[in-house]
């Protein structure tokens, strides 16, 4: 019997649209292979244009909507002419708390056939996790503006934490780091310049800590954090870090695995209870848009993250050395200094996957 899994498409704004059809193509790859599983995929244009022509980034049930899929694929959110906070917080940011996708899980590695802007350091040398808070902290619509446009106006914005929120996600990195064999744990602090969020954070990341005496941890400032991330990064394993400090060290960790193109997000529902959601950490990149040359390898590793979220066996693994042959093969697109199109990357991929293509 065939099993069938649902899932959700937003392709969004920008390159999104053309690097969600890679995906797409990767999974009915994947389907193909296993023989006992089919993709149903269902496309929903909620994005920046649908803002502009109906006044809401998504409409009002779609919630409701999207609750019934196994899973959701993002490709970007946010185009000029639309506040991002307004892309932001109409479409992605509802998403992740709605389904309770309170981690967001951000690998940095070096992959086979890259080559790192950061000096000798080879694959290998990069290979670490990001655990990022997903649904509290920095990201917060608590505050308000008053006195607008005269010399005394004033923006509060309330960033907060909860037990709670900081717990399950710091008890996912420790779980995590024991899963899969890595030997520390550090929290990303800034409790030296942030006088109550960020002790507590410390406090909370110190007490679970105690549950796995077998793994190393530490806190770090999350300034001093960002420069390891340059000069040492073969010393970092799995890092837990706050909403913004999350996302402030992915992109710095996109650079250094060659470009922001190559990186993958998984906004998890650890507890399955809701569709998780899986969407590149880059945007939907204007000046790039409708050319055909976004880099589609940050969304087609994001399925290697979706089949690691079910029961597919070696199978995210075969996608992941997919991509990596294809790199090797040096079949690039311009992010990486080659001259192939998002479709012939995607085509090379699904050839490997399919063992049509060489090593
Ligand atoms: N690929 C998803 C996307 O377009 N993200 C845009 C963005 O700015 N995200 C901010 C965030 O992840 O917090």
């Amino acid at each position: 019997m065939t099993e069938s899994i649902r899932i959700a498409c937003i392709p969004g704004d920008g390159v999104g649209p053309e690097v969600v059809a890679q995906a797409q193509r990767v999974l009915e790859a994947v389907a193909e292979v296993h023989g006992g599983v089919k993709f149903d995929f269902v496309d929903f244009p909620w994005s920046c244009s649908y803002y502009l022509e109906h006044g809401t980034m998504m409409p009002e049930d779609a919630l409701e909507i999207l609750a019934p899929f196994d899973a959701i694929i993002l490709g970007a959110v946010g185009w000029p002419g639309v506040p991002d906070h307004v892309s932001l917080w109409g479409l992605l940011i509802p998403i992740r708390r709605h389904f309770q996708q309170y981690v967001n899980l951000r690998p940095v590695k070096l992959l086979r056939g890259m080559r790192s802007p950061l000096r000798d350091r080879e694959p290998g040398d990069i290979d670490f996790v990001v655990v990022r808070e997903n649904s509290e902290g920095e990201y917060s619509d608590m505050g308000g503006r008053i006195h607008s446009g005269t010399p005394h106006e004033v923006a509060v914005q309330v960033n907060y934490f909860s037990r709670m929120g900081i717990e399950r996600t710091t008890r996912y990195a420790f779980e995590l780091a024991k899963a899969e064999g890595r030997s520390e744990v550090i929290g990303a602090t800034k409790s030296n310049g942030i006088v109550y969020s960020m002790p507590f954070w410390d406090d909370v990341f110190n007490e679970v800590a105690e549950d796995y005496p077998q793994l190393k941890s530490r806190l770090v400032l999350a300034d001093a954090l960002a420069a390891f991330v340059v000069t040492q990064p073969h010393t970092l394993d799995v890092i837990v870090a706050s909403n913004l400090l999350g996302d402030l060290l992915t992109d710095i960790g996109g650079a250094i695995m060659g470009s922001i193109g190559m990186a993958p997000a998984a906004n998890l529902n650890p507890e399955g209870e809701h569709p998780s959601m899986f969407e590149p950490v880059h945007g939907s990149a204007p000046d790039i848009a409708g050319k055909g040359v976004a880099n589609p390898i940050g969304q087609i590793w994001t399925v290697k993250m979706l089949l690691d979220a079910f029961d597919f066996g070696d199978l995210p693994d075969a996608v992941l050395d997919a991509i990596e042959d294809v790199l090797v093969a040096g079949i690039k697109t311009p992010d990486l200094g080659g001259r192939a199109t998002t479709q012939e990357v995607g085509d090379a991929i699904v050839d490997r996957i399919l063992g049509r293509g060489g090593r």
